[in-house]
């Protein structure tokens, strides 16, 4: 590895860049280009997380005590250099994560969309008053920070994901403590560069880059970390919300999917393939709501068969950089062997292989971590590969009757993230919208995305604790706090409350 001019980053504790406790660093480089190091990282320890927790707990006070509007502002600075910095931070996303630039553009942009939300939250964050039963008694509520908050993110959408956690939990008074996927350190190392210079006071937000099962956990069974926000897999998020349960903390988990477009025969067949190899292949499926599975309408299945192996052969697969690619890389080795294994249990278990299915090499695929995008048919509901989240280009393909027929299948795996049915139905779409199980449904659209005003989070094995973004992230990131006046100006009978 070409390891010379290798940048050395650090942890950010109490306002200054510092080194991990065990002195031991290690380099991630480019999965489009192995040889490419773009950095090395500290391999935090235990105790790192808990100088981190000090920090916070040091720094709470006084950003609990900043009025809100008046944090905000600091948000506002944080959004105008984030949008002054777009373009470089979109490039280290896909340097860093293998995504293609309008993809990380994107994503820097989503970043910038919840900063702002957030920062508007500053003004609003609602309580209500609702009168008392009793005479001269106000009632009303309000919010107060929940105090250290630990923040885990995965490396998928390494800018997208840290913002849309960190933005509502500082609007609201918390002290931060954020943990990157390993994975992905220099995005989180720039998205924290660009709070500090917002004028973040010291402490507020701390960043520790590291091995998820040391730190991670050091964070979550810290006794003065009081909530944890996480995004990751399912099996994880299961782990850290057990653990959290225990000591009584706020905890957030949003987590794996295997969600399913539903096609049926009346739809726009053309809109439905775009959203579907979008949400299949785009960012190379590597994305919670990526669209796993199409459940076909029998009448119209070979029809769209034969259009959506002909527009998916189409798809140029590259660097994410080559602004003509439309699939890049796997964001890792490990993530590449994964979903091959994946592809090879398909097989196994008597799937119809039509198309990809190759881990690619020769030229510039063998400096990357490239795989085909690969569709199943013929796959049946206890096979593997329709049950489990794969988290890359493999798309499986089903059948159905009828639409209850294609809700059941829908509804037959563990997760519930994200949903979509193709129809120009009406009374189909919303018996539809009525019956999946799925946090988040679309009609006629992708299963991608979300807007940032809205909430963000699945049911099932996808999620648990509290939505992310929207008006329940400020929900989840703040404590409500019930207060009773009683400005009476005489003795009351003792009997208050019925
Ligand atoms: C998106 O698909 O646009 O980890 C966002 C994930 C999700 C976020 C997805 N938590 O992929």
């Amino acid at each position: 590895m070409a390891t010379d001019q290798v940048r050395e980053y650090q942890n950010y504790i109490g306002g200054q860049w510092v080194n991990g406790a065990t002195g031991n660093t290690y380099s991630i480089s480019n999965p489009a280009h192995k040889s490419r190091v773009l950095g090395s990282f500290q391999v935090s320890a235990p105790q790192d997380a808990l100088d981190a927790v000090a920090a916070a707990q040091a720094a709470l006070p006084g950003w609990a005590g900043t009025p809100a509007p008046v944090r905000a502002q600091v948000l506002y600075r944080a959004l105008a250099i984030l949008e002054r910095r777009a373009d470089e931070i979109a490039r280290t996303i896909t340097t860093e994560e293998g995504k293609p630039l309008a993809d990380a553009r994107g994503e820097v942009k989503r970043a910038m969309n919840i900063i702002e939300y957030a920062a508007g939250e500053g003004r609003r964050m609602f309580g209500y008053t609702t009168p008392s039963e009793l005479p001269s008694t106000v009632a009303y509520t309000v919010r107060r920070p929940l105090g250290v908050v630990a923040i885990i993110t995965p490396w998928n959408f390494p800018i997208a994901i840290p913002a849309w956690k960190l933005a509502p939990a500082l609007i609201c008074g918390n002290a931060l403590v954020f943990k990157p996927a390993s994975g992905t350190p220099l995005s989180a190392v720039k998205l924290v560069e660009v709070f500090a210079e917002a004028g973040l006071p010291p402490g507020v937000l701390n960043l520790i880059t590291g091995p998820g099962a040391s730190v991670g956990n050091a964070l979550v069974e810290c006794a003065q970390v009081n909530a944890v926000s996480f995004t990751g897999s399912t099996e994880v998020g299961t782990d850290i919300y057990a653990r959290g349960a225990r000591l009584l903390k706020k905890v957030q988990c949003e987590m794996g999917g295997k969600n399913a477009v539903i096609l049926l025969a009346d739809a726009d067949l053309d809109k439905a393939v775009g959203g579907i190899i979008q949400g299949a292949f785009g960012s190379t499926g590597q994305r919670c709501t990526a669209t796993s599975r199409v459940i076909v309408e029998e009448p119209i299945y070979d029809q769209f068969m034969d259009r959506l192996t002909r527009s998916t052969s189409k798809l140029k697969i590259g660097d994410g950089l080559d602004p003509a690619v439309d699939v890049s890389p796997l964001s890792s080795e490990y993530q590449q062997e994964k979903v091959m294994e994946y592809i090879g249990i398909g097989a196994e278990e008597g799937a119809r292989l039509v198309m990809g299915g190759h881990a690619l090499s020769g030229g510039i695929y063998d400096d990357g971590y490239y795989v085909e995008p690969t569709i199943f048919t013929d796959v049946s509901l206890d096979m593997r590969i329709a049950q489990e989240e794969i988290f890359g280009p493999v798309l499986t393909v089903f059948k159905a009757r009828d639409l209850d027929d294609a809700v059941k299948i829908s509804n037959s795996v563990k997760f519930g993230l994200s949903s979509s049915v193709y129809t120009r139905d009406i009374p189909r779409a919303f018996r539809y919208i009525n019956t999946v199980e799925a946090g988040m449904v679309h009609v006629n659209a992708p299963t991608l995305g979300g807007e940032v005003h809205l909430p963000f989070g699945g049911l099932k094995s996808s999620g648990v604790g509290q939505r992310e973004q929207g008006v329940e992230a400020v929900d989840f990131f703040s404590e409500v706090i019930t207060v009773y006046i009683d400005y009476a100006d005489v003795p009351r009978d003792q009997a208050r409350f019925i």
